[in-house]
């Protein structure tokens, strides 16, 4: 193994370097030239203090997460934090980048940390269904407190450098540029303090009123998920313990995570994000146009959600309507969504005002001609969306990309109308648009690579997950759910009730149910408006005037703060559907409806991976997590099905009357991953 750390001497100072890219994670390699270096400068009487950096991008940006799961080797990371803590000479740490998990945990066990005011620091380990696992949260709240160290651990987002120097977490914030020269400053400064500071011997003050609180107060945001009660407790132990024994107790949290179907299934998401970024058979040299302003046209609720994304990107956009009132209502609440968010601190006033200003209304699609992306965001019709994009054809510039955000129209039936049908791609956003991580990127057949590689790399700017799509109908998301959907209906006429259906996809993870989910989108989304055609449940409900949350009545009846109650009415309408149908009501088992209405949703996505509509399993676990509210911890439907079995899946699927998917049944008899 060669050692990504080397060492320079700077008179009295020795300094460890490590330079393993991307990321400087504390792989084998990484942790074993720590150890060595550490000693190295104990054992050499001419060294005064140490410093630890890295080069390239980051501090060490966590444990190596590719080593999780495999046979250890090397010096394991507590014993090279005990090593550095241990050292009779000062230890400093120099930290840019995201001092991220063990990263942090490497910075807690020197005596003293530096950092660049750009450097953020954290213990995100809670976001792979893990915990600080080298005494991170046993030493974090004897520096900062059991209050930060409780937001930190269990909610797992990283802090600026300012915020920790003030909570103590960094002793000083240096030279955005010369960080090494600014340390090796630091510790001949320090060299000759002694006791050194090692968190290990710190008190921390028990404080049971924040733990409580802290919990009660995340009760909702952690239902379901193992790590963070974990990580409080490990926090609550450090307070309680010898800091030996809440190691001990912290080292056995951790295997227990490490161990457990949650873990595998937030890193197995980890790295399907970064993967799905990655456009499979792209020709090399593939280079992304230049996106200098977009263009949105429709300014309601989609349309004006898709613009705030390039605005607080900072990209300007230029917004078309048809109506000076549908502009003004738009562009009106663009702007009072980022007030909102302003509000709750999220931007700050100049932030709104840059934004706003980067805004350009327009009642002419004439104006989008110097657009280099115009997305289109119009009624979901094909004979609308056509027409448009003939007059697009015409308006735009040469070499601009012409997207759709279609959530099921065929972008090659759309593109055929242009006689540009390379510059053409669907880019599919969730509403609410400007929240909503994920984007499908909808391939059609003669998408330019280069207009992929451009959306792919322009939804990293904007904050979006991006996953490529092929053209089917409904692309990934919306195909796949609408088999959820069917199966929940069926389970209505066989004697399921709404309530019991979306229980037990809560009680799955998801945010909500299938009927509570057509309650908040509009049971009259996609009716056909004919209140003497009834065919369907759904039907009779729109008929009645029964259109959701914003009729306070569909499949459930709402009070006027909004919450569901179920309806007698409705199940009125479902016992004449069944009558009708000649259907005997019987008891469902909530199994049943696990079965029913997931399993063919992962043979769903099987059959899209097999026509080659999306480029990996992982990627269709992505669109779920980030576009449907999948939970993590249960990894998304492809993953999920391999935790279920896929033999249980292949035979729940059969005994349900479906036909499994060649390569799900091919999979499940070789004992493969789909
Ligand atoms: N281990 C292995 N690979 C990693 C990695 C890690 N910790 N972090 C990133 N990579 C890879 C990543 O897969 C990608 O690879 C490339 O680096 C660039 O990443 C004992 C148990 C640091 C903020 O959770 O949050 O420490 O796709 O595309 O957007 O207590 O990566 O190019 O082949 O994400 O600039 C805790 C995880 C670990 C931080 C950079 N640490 N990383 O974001 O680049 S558990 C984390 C990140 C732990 C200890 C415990 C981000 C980043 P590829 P990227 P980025």
């Amino acid at each position: 193994m060669t050692n990504p750390v080397r060492t320079e001497r700077h008179d009295d100072v020795l300094v460890l370097i490590s330079d393993s890219p991307p990321v400087n994670a504390l792989g084998a390699a990484v942790r074993e030239g720590l150890e060595s270096g550490i000693k190295q400068g104990v054992a050499d009487a001419s060294v005064k203090a140490i410093v630890i950096r890295c080069d390239g991008r980051t501090f060490f940006a966590g444990a190596d997460i590719t080593e999780f799961g495999k046979p250890p080797r090397g010096p394991d990371l507590r014993t090279v934090v005990d090593t550095i803590e241990a050292s009779d000479k000062p230890v400093v740490a120099a930290i840019h980048g995201t001092a991220l998990g063990g990263g942090c945990e490497v910075a807690l066990g020197c005596h003293y940390r530096v950092a660049v005011p750009s450097a953020v620091i954290g213990t995100p380990e809670v976001k792979l269904g893990l915990l600080p696992g080298a005494g991170g949260t046993q030493r974090l709240p004897r520096i900062a407190g059991v209050g930060l160290a409780l937001q930190m651990c269990a909610v797992g987002d990283p802090i600026p450098a300012g915020k920790a120097a003030e909570a103590g977490l960094i002793d000083r914030v240096v030279g955005p540029d010369s960080l090494e020269a600014d340390a090796i400053a630091f510790a001949r400064e320090v060299a000759g303090e002694r006791p050194l500071p090692r968190a290990s011997e710190r008190e921390v003050r028990p404080d049971p009123e924040a733990v409580a609180a802290f919990r009660k107060a995340n009760a909702r945001k952690f239902r379901g998920f193992d790590a963070p009660e974990a990580n409080i407790a490990c926090v609550e132990k450090a307070t309680e313990l010898p800091f030996r024994e809440g190691l001990d107790y912290e080292r056995q949290a951790f295997m227990k995570l490490m161990m457990g179907s949650q873990s595998a299934a937030q890193r197995h998401i980890f790295f399907a994000e970064r993967q799905a970024a990655k456009i499979e058979n792209l020709p090399d040299g593939t280079k992304p146009r230049p996106i200098a302003r977009v263009g949105v046209i429709g300014a309601g609720t989609m349309g004006g959600g898709i613009a705030m994304n390039f605005l607080s990107a900072g990209i300007p956009v230029t917004i078309v309507e048809m109506a000076q009132d549908a502009l003004d209502r738009g562009t009106g609440v663009i702007r009072k969504n980022y007030e909102a968010s302003a509000a709750k601190g999220r931007f700050k006033p100049e932030q709104v005002e840059a934004a706003m200003s980067a805004l350009t209304p327009s009642l002419s699609l004439d104006a989008l001609g110097d657009c280099d992306l115009i997305i289109e965001a119009v009624y979901e019709n094909m004979d609308v969306k056509k027409e448009l994009f003939g007059k697009l054809d015409r308006i735009a510039k040469p070499g601009a990309i012409l997207a759709s955000n279609t959530s099921y129209l065929d972008i090659d039936e759309i593109a055929a109308v242009t006689g540009r049908p390379g510059d053409v791609v669907g880019m599919h956003f969730f509403s609410p648009a400007n929240v909503m991580k994920l984007l499908e990127v909808v391939r059609g057949a003669k998408t330019a690579p280069d207009v992929l590689a451009t959306v792919m790399e322009l939804a990293k700017k904007i904050r979006k997950v991006a996953v490529v799509a092929g053209v089917t109908h409904g692309f990934i998301g919306n195909r796949m759910l609408a088999q959820r959907q069917i199966a929940a209906n069926e389970l209505l006429m066989e004697g399921a009730t709404p309530d019991q259906i979306d229980r037990v996809h809560t009680g799955f993870g998801m945010p909500m149910g299938p009927f509570q989910m057509a309650d908040l989108a509009g049971v009259d989304i996609g009716w056909h408006r004919d209140p003497t055609r009834i065919e369907n449940i759904r039907d009779a409900l729109a008929a009645e005037g029964r259109w959701g949350q914003k009729k306070q009545a569909g499949f459930y009846d709402y009070d006027d703060q909004r919450r569901p109650t179920p309806s007698p009415r409705v199940a009125e309408i479902i016992e004449d559907f069944r009558a009708k149908a000649g259907k005997q009501k019987r008891d469902v088992t909530d199994q049943e409806i696990v079965e029913r209405t997931l399993y063919p949703l992962v043979n769903e996505g099987a059959l899209i991976l097999e026509e080659g509509h999306a480029q990996r399993a992982s990627d269709v676990d992505v669109v779920w997590i980030y576009g449907y509210g999948w939970p993590v911890y249960r990894g998304g439907p492809m993953f999920w099905a391999g935790t279920e079995g896929l033999g249980t899946v292949v035979a729940g699927l059969e005994k349900h009357g479906h036909t499994p998917a060649r390569s799900l049944k091919a999979a499940a008899a070789s004992g493969g991953k789909l």
